[in-house]
């Protein structure tokens, strides 16, 4: 039996069976079914290298996008390449390579492709980097002011579901906790425990209430429909009222907090004039005064735990959520209490809560970059049609660098970025960028040199994932499809005509290189008290499961008990409700502590019939990967991405399940193939993130004819503080397509001419 691993499962592999989720894992994943397809669809993989044709006649990415391909060898390509770093590196210096290349690349320590990519620039003297996340850049930046540790340090120590399920009485969760979500693991998912989690809290008389646009974020809660991008004036109104009906728990306020006066005349108006009631956020969030009070006094009553997904800073503004969550729980006082308090990112992915031990498993080492130039992740449109001009981040003004060469790696901005078509104008702007990938990606497409790489299961390698209670020999299971090269080996083969292999290599082969990591990882395992098998027994079993790994947490537990003795990071020590750091740099869209500021766009001043846009994860693959698997083409409409809308709001516009729709807004439009549901909200339309992006001219118009939502997103920073992504703030038009329904393009390759040689 051979074993593999991705970042929605664990597998194990015989020619008659195929892939199999491994048997003790309670819930795996849907999208693994559609794995094995996609990966082998010769009709999406990329083949071997290419050269855009317009880029070797020296067009420097006018015609990105559209051109044709040429077929060249891996000498040539490798040549070319490395003859444009060099030449970018002597006229420009390594400040104008970007290499932020953001994704999720694949599980497997030691081909993820972003750790070779990092290494291999280092060795040439360093890139243009990116910080924070598409997933949570606002906690990211926010939460070391308030809470005194890294989103990942909060993640790492949030309370365990298992407590949650013990000692919860009421479970408010804004967002939801959804299953869906939680497929995966970043690294590598071996066990999914949280649907059979949440089973146990519905049954276990743990009030749930999820307040969220959907109810299929937390089918066996109660629904508070909430309009989205309102939950902080939600969360202001439920702190108000307990604070109003004298409940708030002063002793929790004085001991672990700053700031709470200064928050406390915002809530009740001192400062404004408005008080942040029931009455006045009704209106607003779209959830009567009197289901306000009511939430607020059973919180107030019971065991309590806030609960926020992390899509609610994806958002305009998205500070001010989390921040806000923060408030009512320290309000309610409980936090560092069992199975109380707050938390974010439950169900967001598989870990978030799980009571198992971290272990630091190690990576491959990536050197340092001299360069230490670096952009807030979703500025890439801005620093590309913007070079050198200021912009603000994280209290400092920063200034974009001139770029000329773009090289990525295991992601595809042409899904993950917001407002296509801005991008796909700014992507005009570098000289040369290089992509390696699998499949022919939107990105890939508008590359000018594009490297094809294998997949994970067509290589070995270790899932080693200091989340996961598993690790995996991942067993090379297909031979590479096409002329497709190990990322590793691409890297190698271009520093070698770059003069610096052995510094990148140090002399290993990919064997070697695991070897060298399990060495590392028996280290690293004797220090937390456990042995490993030996390397060669690991690869012929395949699993070793991570010994005694129950470890329960408790979020600020040390703190709460002792806040003196154990003070948080932050410039109290405790947790801020009024940050005085921020507010003193006088951001009007981040102030000193939780505001209700309205979204840039919103249903709030919506114009006739428009609808709120939900984009958010797809259930039938990761992000855009495996779009051209079973599982995602078999839950397609029409060869389009579905759309999930209320009943009335379809049968309002003569719409019906099954019709294809066009959505548009003054950013793009594409089209979806529609979905009913009473389980959305009248207002809103869910259109998942993910189908490969395939913009035409279809009667005279621009469109995206497959539903991919980020031609209708916004391409703008949640604030100057954490300028994170905001993509679930939009508004979109829907309407019928009568039209003959446009062919799909991305499920071919583009033209690709044979080169000379
Ligand atoms: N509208 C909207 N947009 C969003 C979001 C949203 O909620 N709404 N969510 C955002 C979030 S949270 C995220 S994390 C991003 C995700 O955005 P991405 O991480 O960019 O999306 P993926 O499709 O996972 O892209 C990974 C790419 O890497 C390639 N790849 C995988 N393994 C390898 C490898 O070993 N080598 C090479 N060379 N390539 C490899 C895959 O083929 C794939 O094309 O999207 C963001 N975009
Ligand atoms: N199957 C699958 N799972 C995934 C991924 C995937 O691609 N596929 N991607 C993974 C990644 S990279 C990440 S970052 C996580 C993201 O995990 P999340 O951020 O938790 O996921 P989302 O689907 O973006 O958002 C969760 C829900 O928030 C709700 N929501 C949207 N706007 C609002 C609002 O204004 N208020 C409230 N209360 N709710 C709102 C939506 O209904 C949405 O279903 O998911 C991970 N899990
Ligand atoms: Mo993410």
């Amino acid at each position: 039996m051979r074993y593999t691993a991705a970042h929605w499962g664990a597998y194990a592999f015989d020619e008659s069976t195929g892939l199999q989720p491994l048997a003790d894992d309670p819930a795996p994943s849907r999208i693994g079914r559609g794995w094995l397809s996609a990966t082998t669809n010769k009709r999406s993989r990329v083949l071997s290298p290419v050269i855009r044709k317009g880029w070797l006649e020296g067009d420097r990415g006018a015609a990105r996008s559209s051109d044709d391909f040429v077929r060249v060898t891996w000498d040539e390509a490798v040549r070319r390449v490395a003859e444009e770093l060099a030449r970018v590196r002597t006229a420009h210096g390594n400040g104008a390579i970007f290499a932020g290349s953001y994704g999720w690349s694949s599980a497997g320590r030691f081909h993820h492709a972003q750790g070779q990519l990092r290494r291999f620039l280092n060795c040439f003297g360093g890139f243009v980097g990116s910080r924070d996340t598409y997933s949570h850049a606002a906690a990211e930046v926010l939460f070391p002011y308030i809470l005194g540790m890294s989103q990942r340090q909060l993640q790492d120590n949030v309370t365990s579901i298992e407590e949650v399920a013990e000692h919860c009485e009421l479970l408010l969760a804004f967002g939801g906790i959804s299953g869906r979500t939680a497929q995966i693991t970043a690294s590598g998912a071996s066990y999914h425990e949280i649907p059979d989690w949440l089973g146990r809290l519905s049954a276990g008389g743990t009030r749930l209430v999820s307040v969220s646009p959907q109810r299929s974020d937390f089918s066996s809660a109660e629904w508070v429909s909430v309009r989205p991008g309102t939950d902080t004036a939600l969360m202001l109104a439920l702190t108000h009222e307990i604070v109003v009906s004298g409940r708030e728990n002063r002793a929790f306020l004085k001991r672990c907090t700053s700031g709470w006066p200064q928050f406390r005349a915002y809530l009740t108006g001192e400062t404004d004039a408005v008080a942040k009631s029931a009455d006045w956020a009704a209106p607003t969030c779209d959830v009567s005064a009197d289901r306000i009070r009511t939430l607020a006094h059973e919180l107030a009553g019971k065991r309590s735990m806030i609960a926020v997904a992390w899509g609610l800073q994806r958002a305009d503004h998205g500070e001010q959520p989390i921040w806000a969550a923060l408030a009512l729980a320290s309000v309610l006082g409980q936090i560092g209490q069992p199975g109380t308090g707050f938390s974010f990112g439950y169900g967001s992915t598989s870990p978030v809560g799980r009571p198992t031990r971290l272990v630091p498993w190690p990576s491959l080492p990536q050197g340092r970059n001299p360069v230490g130039d670096f952009i807030p992740v979703a500025r890439l449109a801005d620093m590309l049609a913007h070079a050198r001009t200021d912009y603000h981040y994280d209290g400092e003004t920063r200034t974009y660098p001139d770029i000329r060469l773009v090289y990525w790696v295991g992601g595809n901005p042409f899904h993950h970025h917001q407002d296509l078509r801005r991008l796909d104008s700014a992507w005009t702007r570098p000289d040369t960028i290089v992509v390696h990938e699998h499949a022919w990606t939107a990105s890939a497409r508008r590359a000018d040199i594009v490297l094809p790489a294998t997949t994970p299961l067509e290589r070995d390698d270790i899932m080693m994932n200091r989340r996961d209670p598993r690790l995996i020999y991942m067993s090379q299971i297909l031979s590479p499809i096409g002329e497709a090269q190990h990322d590793y080996e691409i890297f190698r083969r271009i520093a070698r005509q770059l003069g610096f292999e052995d510094q990148f290599t140090e002399g290993r082969e990919v064997d070697d290189w695991l070897r060298q990591l399990w060495a590392c990882a028996t280290e690293v395992a004797a220090r937390h008290g456990f042995g490993l098998p030996d390397f060669d027994r690991f690869r012929d079993e395949g699993v070793f499961a991570v010994p005694d790994a129950e470890e329960h947490r408790r979020l600020m537990r040390d703190f709460v008990d002792d806040p003196e003795r154990a003070p948080l990071a932050t410039e109290s020590g405790r947790i801020t409700l009024y940050n005085e750091t921020i507010s003193g740099f006088g951001l009007d869209d981040c102030p000193g502590h939780p505001t209700w500021l309205p979204p840039v766009e919103s249903l709030l001043d919506a114009p006739d019939g428009a609808l709120h846009l939900i984009s958010g994860q797809p259930d039938t693959r990761l992000h855009a990967q495996n779009d051209l698997g079973s599982e995602a083409l078999n839950d397609k409409i029409g060869g389009r991405e579905p759309a999930l809308m209320h009943p009335a709001t379809a049968s309002a516009r003569g719409l019906a399940e099954g019709d294809v729709v066009r959505l548009s807004n003054v950013r793009g439009a594409c089209l979806a193939g529609l979905r009913l549901s009473e389980n959305i909200r009248p207002d809103c339309i869910a259109l998942a993130t993910g189908a490969w992006f395939d913009p035409q001219i279809v009667g005279g118009e621009w469109l995206e004819v497959h539903g991919n939502p980020n031609v209708l997103t916004i391409d703008k920073g949640c604030s100057e503080l954490s300028q994170g992504n905001i993509a679930h703030t939009a508004l979109v038009c829907v309407e019928a397509w009568d039209e003959p329904l446009p062919a799909l393009s991305i499920d071919r390759p583009p033209r690709i001419l044979e080169g000379p040689g």
